[in-house]
């Protein structure tokens, strides 16, 4: 291991065996920020002799990000074409689903993200107060003096600037210090312009299905949404509505392969998003998130409607 690794990667890398497989995996249905950290500490752990894989469960499902991966040259698979048994896992932005039937072990958690994660990982760096956990895999960059090249610049500048609706929400210090410095390194104007260019003519019938359907209880806005949807599609439309300047709350709930997803977004700070979710999926699912931004799932068969739902929501409010 280089001397220079630092003290952060130096650290993760003592929980590593080299003689088996490494993989970096996203959460599933991976985002911008959760394939910006992956593909930013694969290098980092590269520039050490360390060779991992990214792996992802559930698909990609954003054109924009598909986009980046392919401009930026990224080497994502999918988890079940090349994860081999007695792999270490490293997970990134979020936990994926690895059920016990799956013979891989997470040796390490990096996250921005209050979830609870499991007890027996020993290697957890969870900065909640991060915007973004492309903001985390910057740190370890900076914490081992590695130079950021050109195409990771302009991927962990995708993954702030989606998570923090390009620096309007959940900004730490740490974040702007990692945009400002890789605003300069990376292609600032790329990583922007596939972003803002994230939705398709497809997604109205979404957005046509919501303006229809969304309820309003003074500063909350409930919608659920029946016509299939992806994530990044459901986060813009939270996104949509919370732009109403009448609203602060909003909820957006979709149905997406065999689970029921919400997605809650908060600008009032007496109703903090995290704490609200729990109430929200209490007995019937998992969720955990920010203050401003949370999201929660709930199976397929567990869930007890949109009225309930609704109802939930609202008592967590008023
Ligand atoms: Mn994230």
């Amino acid at each position: 291991m280089s001397k220079l690794a630092g003290k952060r990667l130096s650290n993760l890398i003592k929980e590593l065996r080299t003689d088996r497989q490494i993989c970096i995996m996203t959460h599933d249905f991976p985002d911008h920020d959760a394939v910006a950290a992956a593909f930013g500490l694969q290098y980092l752990l590269q520039s050490v002799g360390i060779e991992t894989h990214i792996v992802y469960k559930g698909m990609l499902q954003s054109p924009s990000l598909e986009h980046a991966i392919l401009l930026l040259n990224i080497s994502i698979y999918h988890y079940d074409d090349v994860v081999e048994g007695g792999a270490q896992i490293i997970t990134v932005d979020g936990l994926p689903s690895i059920s016990e039937d799956d013979d891989v072990k997470i040796c390490a958690i990096i996250d921005h993200h209050k979830f609870s994660h499991p007890e027996y990982v020993t290697y957890k760096d969870i900065r909640a107060s991060y915007g973004s956990c492309a903001t985390i895999v910057w740190d370890y960059f900076r914490d081992s003096k590695t130079n950021v090249p050109q195409s990771i610049a302009t991927v962990l500048l995708m993954g702030i600037m989606m998570d923090t609706m390009f620096m309007t929400r959940g900004v730490s210090q740490t974040d702007l210090r990692a945009y400002s410095e890789l605003f300069y390194l990376g292609d600032w104007a790329l990583a922007s312009r596939l972003l803002r260019n994230s939705l398709s003519i497809d997604n109205l019938s979404v957005f046509q299905e919501a303006l229809k359907k969304y309820r309003r209880h003074n500063q909350l806005i409930f919608v659920s949404i029946s016509i299939e949807c992806s994530v990044e599609v459901q986060a813009l439309l939270a996104d949509f509505f919370l732009g109403l300047r009448e609203i602060t709350i909003v909820a957006v709930v979709i149905r997406h392969s065999g689970t029921i997803r919400i997605s809650l977004r908060s600008e009032d700070k007496s109703y903090p998003c995290d704490q609200l979710i729990r109430k929200v999926v209490e007995d019937i699912g998992q969720g955990g998130g920010h203050a401003h931004m949370a999201g929660g799932q709930i199976p397929d068969n567990e869930y007890p409607g949109d009225a309930e739902i609704e109802k939930r929501l609202c008592e967590g409010v008023f």
